[in-house]
């Protein structure tokens, strides 16, 4: 049988082939429409989560209990931002609108992390968070540098180098606390308590319930499967909660020899299935607040508009 270049298989195989030699898909190069879907999908939700991820933290700037963390808290809050427009960019290079994905968010069409749906009651909060949900994230994202989509890979590769910086400023600020006086010590503690189930389900649901991870690993979107990673994070975890002097809510954890890992209980996935379905504590206050912020800003995107339209006749 002859092929010619419009032949969708000779397209097929190139991709296959630059899959199996480990190279970039770019956005110009030929990728099935479901490579594209999945990409978009999983891209998409990611950047929703670096956006709405900003609510939890950005509640305490004003409560910070000093100019030195305040200022750190208001970086790291500025670099979540920063994270979502690296990641909308990236799924536009796939043929989305930044406002059709905005609008998809907004009406509850695409998700965003479970995570950001719970909230932060004391100021222990935001060193739990940059500890635990920056650790998980970096955990789950360090292996997306390099997946197999050019510009969601590069995006991830600054992403992680900030989420490192954010997880060490969340470990040290939990440790000033357990360091602390008593008070201090059970409010790092609390923190702990309320944070840890919930960062384990930022990894996905168990492998064999989870639709995409198979297809996902075949186009090495994915590099490793959503209980891989959580039972990495479990890991590297462990020790260092020793080191802050703070315990993990969980009295199964114990290190398996045999396995090499520690194990642990067992995860509420009635209680992750309903964050997903909208009803987790601040799923609500979340969407709105967003949705408020995106109506605030319309000024701001009709001017930077107009002045790019402008700044485009001056050069033309
Ligand atoms: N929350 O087949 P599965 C961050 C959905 S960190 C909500 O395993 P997949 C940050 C999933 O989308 C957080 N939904 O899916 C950190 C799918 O639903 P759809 C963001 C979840 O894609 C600090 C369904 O469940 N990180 O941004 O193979 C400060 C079945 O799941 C969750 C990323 O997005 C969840 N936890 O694997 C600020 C990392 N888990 O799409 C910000 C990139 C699963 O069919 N994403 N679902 O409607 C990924 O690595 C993967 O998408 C996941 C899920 C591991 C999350």
């Amino acid at each position: 049988m002859t092929t010619t270049a419009a032949d969708p298989a000779v397209y097929e195989a190139v991709f296959e082939a630059a899959l199996a030699a480990d190279e970039r898909i770019e956005p110009r190069d030929w990728m099935p429409d479901a490579y594209r879907a999945s990409l978009v999908r999983q891209i998409a939700q990611h950047a929703h989560s670096e956006i709405i991820g900003m609510q939890p933290e950005a509640n305490w700037i004003t409560r910070a209990p000093s100019l030195r963390r305040k200022a750190i808290l208001m970086a790291k809050v500025q670099d979540e931002a920063g994270h979502g427009l690296y990641l909308y960019s990236a799924a536009e290079t796939l043929g989305v609108g930044r406002e059709e994905l905005l609008d998809k968010l907004h009406s509850g069409r695409q998700k965003y992390s479970s995570i950001f749906n719970y909230p932060t009651l004391t100021w222990a909060d935001v060193g739990a968070i940059g500890w635990l949900v920056d650790g998980a994230a970096i955990t789950n994202q360090v292996p997306l540098c390099r997946c197999s989509y050019g510009p969601y890979a590069r995006a991830m590769i600054r992403i992680c180098k900030e989420e490192s910086f954010h997880q060490r400023q969340g470990y040290e600020l939990l440790m000033a606390l357990s360091q602390g006086t008593e008070a201090q010590h059970a409010m790092a503690q609390d923190a702990v308590d309320r944070w840890w189930w919930p960062s384990l389900m930022m990894f996905g649901p168990p492998d064999d319930e989870s639709a995409h991870s198979a297809q996902s690993m075949a186009w090495k979107i994915k590099r490793h499967s959503n209980d891989e990673l959580r039972q990495r994070f479990v890991d590297i975890c462990v020790p260092q909660a020793e080191s802050l002097g703070l315990t993990l809510p969980d009295p199964d954890l114990r290190w398996n020899p045999a396995r090499g890992h520690y194990d642990f209980g067992p995860i509420d996935w009635d209680e992750f299935r309903e964050v997903l379905r909208g009803n987790g504590p601040c799923n609500a206050q979340r969407l709105s607040q967003r949705r408020r912020a995106h109506e605030e800003g319309a000024w701001v995107r009709e001017a930077a508009a107009v002045y790019a339209a402008k700044h485009g006749e001056a050069r033309s």
